[in-house]
């Protein structure tokens, strides 16, 4: 008898709401939305084998590990001082209208403003909107995904964390696809301070996790392989391409796997089982961090690849094929309807039920 795989949730998402982003040039809801959670929830207590755990306070100390102090600042304070310098009446998400690009940057000084605008130089993208709820609803996700590490590390098999906002596109001092804390990052991260020497993310979600690998692109002790759609046609376009593979120490220790386009599930095993390959090859001390994405899906409204729902039961046996513990972490997934079945049938794959 397997004893009940731990689901870290918390309400607190629910107020990282009132998202629009932009579908050419059109404000429309955003597609990450506190309906997905709900829905995930919904198909997860359906379920025999699952149960709902609320996450622990971790405080600030993992997440200023990888993230640096400025961007937390300002996300914390971003929503005040825009309220209090009047650049919104709080009826609205903020949402950038400027970038400090590196070619901004490039050749003169620049600053990063003290209010108001301040929030715009950490973000690289216009659809990540920040309201009211979504600095604790940041903080809480990096809570699920750190307690899902101690369920793991306590002697669980399997924890997953039901995070949103996501994390992966979240870099060391930057924000933006939907993620503002990298979740999945800081969860390896603790295992290492855990005392782990060779720690392995794999990440599923149809996007490449941009933030993961800028995070340990020169790092011996964290190998990030990530599946996705090529970047010559999807975000977040500036990487995820194979010839990235790692720097220094991390030399062949950050490995992607570009798909095209309709991949099929028979397809995507086959690349998987060259990833998995890797991880065994590395032969990781600690639980594997799995980036769980399930815009992979055929009817997901932002991506084109096809897979079925049966395929995550694949997915999920295939790495239990490891033998590793597994600290799942939500990242995308935006067919809302499919979104819980997607979920149950990875972690039900990994766990063998
Ligand atoms: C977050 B996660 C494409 C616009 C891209 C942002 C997607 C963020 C995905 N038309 N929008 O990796 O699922
Ligand atoms: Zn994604």
């Amino acid at each position: 008898m397997q004893l009940p795989v731990p689901v870290i949730r918390s309400d607190a998402h629910l107020d990282h709401d009132g998202l629009i982003e932009f579908l050419n040039g059109a404000p429309v809801p955003c597609f990450e939305s506190p309906a997905r959670a709900l829905a995930i929830e919904n198909a997860l207590r359906d379920a025999p084998g699952y149960e709902f755990v609320e996450p622990d306070d971790h405080g600030l100390e993992p997440v200023l590990a990888l993230h640096d102090p400025g961007l937390n600042e300002t996300l914390a304070n971003a929503w005040q001082d825009a309220l209090a310098t009047g650049m919104t009446d709080g009826s609205r998400p903020l949402l950038p209208d400027s970038f400090l690009t590196g070619a901004y940057a490039a050749g003169h000084p620049t600053s990063r403003p003290g209010r108001s605008h301040r929030l715009w130089s950490y973000a690289f993208d216009t659809c990540t909107p920040l309201v009211g709820g979504t600095y604790r609803a940041a903080r809480v996700a990096v809570d699920a995904a750190l307690t899902a590490v101690d369920r793991v590390r306590a002697g669980a098999p399997l924890a997953y964390a039901l995070c949103r906002p996501p994390g992966h596109h979240a870099g060391r001092a930057m924000y933006g696809g939907y993620c503002f804390f990298n979740n999945a990052a800081i969860s390896a991260q603790a295992l290492i301070d855990h005392g782990a020497q060779r720690v392995a993310i794999l990440d599923i979600d149809y996007h490449h996790g941009n933030g993961s690998q800028q995070l340990f692109y020169d790092r011996g002790d964290v190998l990030y392989l990530s599946l996705h759609a090529d970047p010559e046609r999807a975000y977040p376009y500036y990487t995820g391409y194979q010839t990235e593979r790692g720097f220094d120490a991390g030399e062949g220790l950050n490995r992607n796997f570009p798909l095209p386009e309709r991949t099929d599930g028979t397809r995507y095993l086959g690349v998987l089982g060259d990833a998995l390959r890797l991880v065994a090859e590395f032969a990781p001390d600690g639980p594997l961090v799995v980036s769980a994405g399930f815009d992979t899906f055929h009817l997901d409204p932002i991506a084109d690849l096809a897979l079925q729902t049966d395929d995550y039961a694949e997915i999920g046996s295939a790495i239990s094929t490891l033998g590793l513990p597994v600290v799942a972490v939500q990242e995308g997934g935006y067919a809302v309807d499919a979104l819980g079945d997607n979920v149950r049938a990875l972690l039900d794959g990994i766990r063998g039920a």
